[in-house]
């Protein structure tokens, strides 16, 4: 019997920083165990990242680390693809010809542009505006059925399979019509200050964010401090959202159910709670920590990694884009 192809996997991370705890529940630990069931690409979004102001030194240092730190998060490159954006020059290809075909007022009810455009009002640049295109492009580009992402980026996603939709109407079958793939739990981790937001590692209070790098002490002391509610039951409810996100997180780390963390910690107070919480999460990333280190002490291994990764997404790549060019009527060489 011939072996089914496998459906394709895309996804994507800024390298804006040191990743959080919430774009590792969210979306990289996913991409891990999708490893053997798809094919899968992953990108670091690089280009992306400078829709907001960044110091060039630290933006590549940053590209480096961020390759380091998805390979420590379980990411193989003997089976996946891994690259950096600005490497495979296909996307921006893509991107201008999908931007003629993105209308302004779709772009204009993008909730994260208008969120990072009142947040950084003195460079609201065009960048920042298209920044959905190009991620369309991304996806579109290697034809991805799927695209696991946290609950933020759902909205990007819709568009993504509307521009697909309509270029498809008018040029004839071209992309794939990709879906979204989000976790059953933990699509979205809110900051452990202000529990009503998404926890984001450009928040300005440390305290907000667990990062994958943070030390134990630092870990144990930012969950003593995350916010709470005035009653001490560790129960789930909209009006606990402090404590319904912690418990989302030691859920995730653990596998417990609700019901069954509830139980655990019945008439045990918040203090017991937070500490195993935690435990909990550093258990879980110091091996990846470990592995972080070792990775990016051999510099050598890591580029070889990204060099393979960009020649064959570009092979992939470079087909999908020429095959639009003459869609839509580009002279060819
Ligand atoms: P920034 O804070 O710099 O805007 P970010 O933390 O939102 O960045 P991205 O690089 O934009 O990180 O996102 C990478 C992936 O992590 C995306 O799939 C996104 O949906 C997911 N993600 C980001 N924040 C969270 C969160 N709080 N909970 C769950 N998933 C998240
Ligand atoms: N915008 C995404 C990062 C990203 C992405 C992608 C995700 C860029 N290109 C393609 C999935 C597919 C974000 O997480 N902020």
């Amino acid at each position: 019997m011939e072996e089914q192809k496998k459906k394709r996997i895309l996804s994507g991370i800024q390298p804006t920083g040191t990743f959080t705890l919430g774009n590792y529940i969210g979306a990289v630990r996913n991409w891990g165990q999708l490893q053997d069931e798809y094919e899968c690409i992953y990108m670091i979004a690089n280009l992306h990242a400078i829709t907001l102001r960044q110091e060039p030194a630290k933006l590549r240092q940053q590209t480096r680390e961020a390759a380091a730190l998805l390979l420590a998060c379980g990411i193989d490159p003997a089976k996946s693809l891994v690259f950096v954006q600005s490497q495979v020059p296909a996307h921006t290809q893509l991107s201008w010809v999908l931007s003629c075909n993105t209308q302004f007022g779709e772009l204009s009810r993008m909730t994260q542009f208008k969120d990072k455009s009142a947040k950084h009002a003195d460079n609201v640049n065009a960048g920042l505006f298209t920044y959905p295109v190009l991620m369309a492009a991304d996806i579109l580009i290697y034809g991805a059925d799927l695209v696991p992402v946290g609950a933020d980026q759902k909205q990007h996603l819709e568009l993504t399979r509307n521009i697909a939709e309509r270029f498809n109407g008018v040029y004839g079958p071209t992309f794939t019509v990709p879906e979204g793939y989000f976790p059953k739990q933990g699509a979205r981790i809110m900051s452990l200050q202000e529990p009503e937001r998404k926890m984001s590692k450009s928040d300005e209070n440390v305290n907000a964010f667990i990062l994958l790098l943070d030390e134990p002490d630092v870990i144990l002391r930012k969950c003593k401090r995350a916010v709470t509610d005035s009653d001490s039951r560790v129960a789930a409810s909209p009006d606990k959202p402090g404590v319904t996100n912690l418990m989302t997180i030691y859920s995730s780390m653990t596998g417990k159910t609700f019901d069954e963390i509830e139980r655990e910690f019945d008439g045990r107070g918040y203090g017991d709670f937070k500490i195993a919480v935690a435990e909990s999460v550093i258990a879980e990333l110091s091996p990846i920590q470990r592995e972080y280190k070792r990775l990016l002490a051999d510099r050598a291994y890591l580029e070889e990694v990204l060099k393979t990764g960009a020649e064959t997404a570009g092979r992939i790549a470079r087909r999908y884009a020429d095959k639009v060019y003459k869609k839509v009527g580009m002279l060819q060489l």
